[in-house]
């Protein structure tokens, strides 16, 4: 007998954002927005969540088998296309409006979500900037990173380079051991101050701009680090040609291909307020 109760709270409630947190974000491009998710929400969702992950995540490889970018953590795209119950998750109206509130906008469309899940001694995230590998033609785009379970310090928490996004693209690399020697010079070059949690609870999130530098440590734990991330994109913005093959791989991927110079309105990239 299936004795399972499956019921996943609706998240389509709106949660008033402090002003702190959008003066924070506007000032140094990333926040921290605590119990965006409740612990009776997160307790739902996590298992909906991990077990995707788990069902669509295709890394089979020993982590000594793979390059830095394959260390940093199991990486599990676009869940809401194949899983009803995370669906509900990803394009849940609470956390849109988040991202409009510290955008500065009405309506936010989604890009794509990622389950980013950093195995017990998994490695580094170089730093990078998201915005590197993404043909859009706005700086008005917001990455949402919240832990499934209570993490600290230890388990690879995301970093930032306080105000590195005024700058826009800083360089042409991809995430890589490259990515991280020259990112780190350049961020000690200016002197951006580092910012990063000691803990987050499961269900506070993280938010960061597309072009904030940030990187993460490795996972010193014995337990995973179980995140969820989704990417918002302001309405309106519009598909640019590429400035690499990353580029082109997500216009294809994430945009459907759609006609570069048109607006980003794919099937993939619901309006979600
Ligand atoms: O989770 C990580 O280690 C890196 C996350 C990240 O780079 C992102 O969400 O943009």
């Amino acid at each position: 007998m299936n004795t399972q109760v499956s019921y996943l709270p609706g998240l389509d409630n709106l949660k008033k954002l402090p002003d702190d947190d959008v003066q924070e974000f506007s000032k140094n491009g990333h926040t921290l927005v605590h119990g965006v998710l409740s612990k009776d929400e997160i307790d739902a969702y996590r298992p909906v969540i991990a077990g995707a992950a788990d069902r669509y995540n295709t890394e089979k490889r020993k982590l000594e088998e793979r390059d830095t970018y394959g260390k940093a953590f199991l990486q599990i795209m676009n869940l809401w296309r194949v899983d009803e119950d995370v669906k509900k998750f990803v394009l849940a109206k609470r956390m849109a409006k988040i991202a409009a509130d510290l955008m500065g906008v009405e309506n936010v469309r989604l890009y794509h979500d990622q389950a980013l899940f950093k195995e017990p001694g998994g490695g580094p995230t170089p730093w990078h900037q998201d915005q590197y590998y993404w043909p859009i033609d706005t700086h008005n785009t917001v990455t949402m990173w919240m832990p499934l379970i209570d993490i600290d310090v230890d388990m690879g928490m995301l970093t930032f380079a306080s105000k590195s996004y005024f700058d826009g693209a800083v360089f042409n690399h991809e995430i890589s051991d490259e990515s991280e020697t020259l990112f780190d010079d350049y961020v000690n070059d200016k002197q951006f101050e580092i910012s990063r949690a000691k803990t987050m609870k499961a269900g506070d999130a993280t938010w960061h701009r597309g072009f904030t530098i940030h990187n993460a440590p490795g996972n010193d734990s014995d337990k995973m680090r179980e995140i969820m991330t989704i990417i918002y994109v302001a309405d309106g913005a519009r598909i640019t040609p590429y400035k690499n093959e990353w580029q082109k791989n997500d216009h294809e991927k994430w945009l459907m291909g759609k006609p570069i110079g048109g607006l980003i309105d794919s099937d993939l990239n619901p309006k979600l307020l």
